[in-house]
Order: structure tokens, then C-alpha cells, then sequence
């Protein structure tokens, strides 16, 4: 006999699994892919190079992988409403073949919450844990792909049959115990789904801003741009303001040790380019500064194999391995001004890294030192 829902009337239907199943699995592919990319960019393996055009393009992937993965929360909660009884189901393991598909749902669900959970607490940015967090994000997405590939594998002719049909056969489909229809409660679920997406939409699209009510980052800060790290939380504004500040251009063979003023004098490109943050919010500005190509052409070099940015702060951000695309991009500059002022010490005063087409944790503040290679 194949699976109806002739004996599952109300909610607990594939005929809803398997729709919020299908949106879901979409969410999840695009988060995953969008994901993937993201973490090739930061992490390059040697077949990799990242393009520094369209300037957009990665403000538009990490955007959409977090509104990819914000809408998956409320899909996620539904689907679990719909099915938690089936979770428990007697005997709980049974034969090879059952007990290997329940463990790997087992696998999906709490592989999943994981990723969600943990996803929403960084760009809460808010850490109750001491793994390193892109690490893991990373590693757990391929244990949900997996999990999800077989899942959806052991349930096709489960979700072929559910999806052939309407979502209220019989006129006893239409209304649960709770008063809510089939129909009612798919409908519930798009509009938790949009809602989702609109409230963390706005921190990339400046239209949606005043309805992001739970994104954390609205676009406040000095400049007009949002800080994700004071200089203070740095510990670099006694180096970063000192009268004795020279940035350090390192050629292969000549290398050039630069005030600020050498640095105003030579030639100023401005350059409009948004900061694009791996967190899924992105602002748009005003840059004036000096091309690293430029820079590069001081010392010998011309970027074209990538170029090394070094901040005067210490820990996990201090270097940032400008990929070559950028580095001989002419929109790539050391930034000495932020939307027509001198750059804000939180910015990255004396000077800042700023290129096309990069996530923002690559835009090195307070950089002290550039090596050519
Ligand atoms: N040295 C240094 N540079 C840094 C960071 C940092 O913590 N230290 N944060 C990065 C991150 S995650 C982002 S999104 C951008 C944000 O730039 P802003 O603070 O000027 O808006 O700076 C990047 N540059
Ligand atoms: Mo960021």
C-alpha cells in the first residue's frame, strides 16, 4: 500500500511535510551554496580565485545567505510541529534499514537546529561558545547536506505522492482540532517564512531598513557605517595615533616606510564601495585614498599575484590576504578618507583597505604594514 493521508487527518499530513519539506530543502541548498562560496573567498583553495566584478556580487550572496537561512528557522519549527510525533514513533529503531534512517534523521534535525542556532547567534554576535565558529559552521553544513541527501533519497516516493494531490482532500482535511486548516497553516508558515526575511532583509537593502526590526545592524555609526570592532576593542589606538606612524610598503627588494603625509601626497582616487560583512549586512560609502597598485608600483610589484595586509592589531583579523583580482583592481585602495572626512580612528584610522567584491572582514583597519609579493 502506498502512504495517503486518507488515516492522517488534520495537520499531521505529508501533504504539509512535504510542501514545507520542498521549501526548506530550497532554503537549505541556497544557504548551503551561498555558504560554501563565502568560506571559499576567506579560505581559498588553490583551484579557487574570486573575482573583484561585479563590486555588488558578494554583498548579494552573503546577503541572501542569511536570508536564506533566517527563513529557514520558522520552515524548520514548522515542519518539527508537524512531525514531532513521528520522531517517537515505537519501535525507535527496528530493522538495519529503519534504525540507519531514523538515525539519520536524528542526524538532519539536530545538525540543522545547530546551524541555525548558531548562525543567528553570530550575527547577534553574541558567542555562549568556545569553538571557533566559522570552523564549525563549515564543517556541520556538509553533515546537514549529507543528512538531507539521504533523507530526501529514503522519502522520495513519500513526497512524490504527497505533493501529486491538494493539500485538502476530504472536507475532514480542512479543519484540526486546533480550528486551523491545512491550508491556513501552509499559509502561516510563508508568512512566518517572509516575515523572517524581511525583518534581516533591511541590513543590505537601505528600502527595507525601517521594517528590520530584528536585524542587528542597522546601518548607525560614525561616518555612516556600522563598526563591528572599536579600535579600542583592538587595543591599537596608542600605535594607530602616534605621531611616529609609518606605513610600511615591502617590495620584494625595496621596501618604503610612509607617513600619512606621503601617503596624502600622492595621488587621491575616491571610489564609491560598500562593506559587505560576512554577517550579512552591508552599507554603502564614499572612499578617498591611494591605490594599492599604486603603492605596489612604489616598491617594484604590481599586485597581480596578491598582496598581504597587515593591521597594526594583533589576533584573528591582522592579515588579510588580498586575493590578486582585488589587488590590481584600480577601485582598491589604502582608504585615508571615509565619506568626505578623515577616516574615523573605529574605521581604521591612519588608514584602511578597502576592495570591491570582498567580505568585510577582509577590509583590514589600521593597516600597518603591505607586503608585495
Ligand atoms: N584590523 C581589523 N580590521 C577589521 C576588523 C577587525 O576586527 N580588525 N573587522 C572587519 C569586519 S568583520 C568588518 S565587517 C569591517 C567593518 O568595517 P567598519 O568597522 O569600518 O564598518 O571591518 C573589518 N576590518
Ligand atoms: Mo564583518
Amino acid at each position: 500500500m502506498t502512504t495517503t493521508d486518507d488515516d492522517t487527518p488534520g495537520l499531521r499530513s505529508p501533504r504539509i511535510t512535504a510542501r514545507i519539506g520542498v521549501a526548506l530543502g530550497v532554503s537549505f541548498a541556497i544557504c548551503f551554496v551561498t555558504g560554501l562560496l563565502s568560506h571559499w573567498i576567506q579560505h581559498p583553495p588553490t583551484w579557487f580565485d574570486w573575482i573583484s566584478r561585479p563590486i555588488w556580487l558578494y554583498l548579494v550572496t552573503q546577503g541572501v545567505h542569511v536570508i536564506s537561512g533566517c527563513v529557514a528557522i520558522p520552515l524548520l519549527l514548522a515542519k518539527l510541529a508537524v512531525v514531532y510525533p513521528k520522531l517517537f514513533e515505537k519501535p525507535l529503531l527496528g530493522s538495519p534499514a529503519r534504525a540507519l534512517e531514523r538515525a539519520s534523521i536524528a542526524v538532519l534535525v539536530s545538525a540543522s537546529i545547530f546551524q541555525l542556532l548558531t548562525g543567528l547567534l553570530n550575527i547577534a554576535q553574541w558567542y555562549p561558545w568556545s569553538f571557533f565558529f566559522p570552523a564549525t559552521h563549515y564543517a556541520m553544513a556538509y553533515v546537514v547536506v549529507g543528512a538531507l541527501a539521504i533523507h530526501i533519497a529514503v522519502k522520495l516516493p513519500i513526497i512524490r505522492n504527497a505533493l501529486d494531490g491538494p493539500v485538502d482532500r476530504r472536507a475532514s482535511d480542512r479543519r484540526a482540532p486546533s480550528g486551523l486548516t491545512r491550508r491556513g497553516f501552509l499559509n502561516l508558515t510563508w508568512a512566518a517564512g517572509g516575515l523572517s526575511a524581511l525583518a534581516f532583509a533591511g541590513q543590505t537593502i537601505p528600502l527595507l531598513r525601517p521594517v528590520a526590526f530584528l536585524a542587528p545592524r542597522n546601518g548607525d555609526g560614525p561616518q555612516g557605517l556600522p563598526i563591528n570592532r572599536t579600535a579600542e576593542a583592538a587595543g591599537v589606538i596608542g600605535p594607530a595615533t602616534d605621531a611616529g606612524y609609518r606605513l610600511r610598503v615591502a617590495g620584494r627588494e625595496v621596501t618604503r616606510d610612509m607617513t600619512l603625509d606621503d601617503l596624502r601626497l600622492l595621488p587621491q582616487r575616491t571610489v564609491n564601495l560598500p562593506i559587505a560583512c560576512v554577517e550579512g549586512w552591508s552599507v554603502g560609502a564614499t572612499w578617498t585614498g591611494v591605490r594599492l597598485a599604486d603603492l605596489a608600483a612604489l616598491v617594484g610589484g604590481d599586485g597581480s599575484r596578491g598582496v598581504r595586509v597587515i593591521s597594526l592589531e594583533r589576533g584573528l583579523y591582522a592579515v588579510s590576504d588580498v586575493p590578486a583580482a582585488q589587488s590590481a583592481d584600480p577601485l582598491t585602495l589604502i582608504a585615508l578618507r571615509l565619506n568626505g572626512e578623515t577616516l574615523n580612528l573605529d574605521h581604521g584610522y591612519p588608514c584602511r583597505l578597502i576592495a570591491p567584491n570582498l567580505p568585510g572582514v577582509m577590509q583590514t583597519k589600521w593597516v600597518s604594514r603591505i607586503e608585495i609579493s
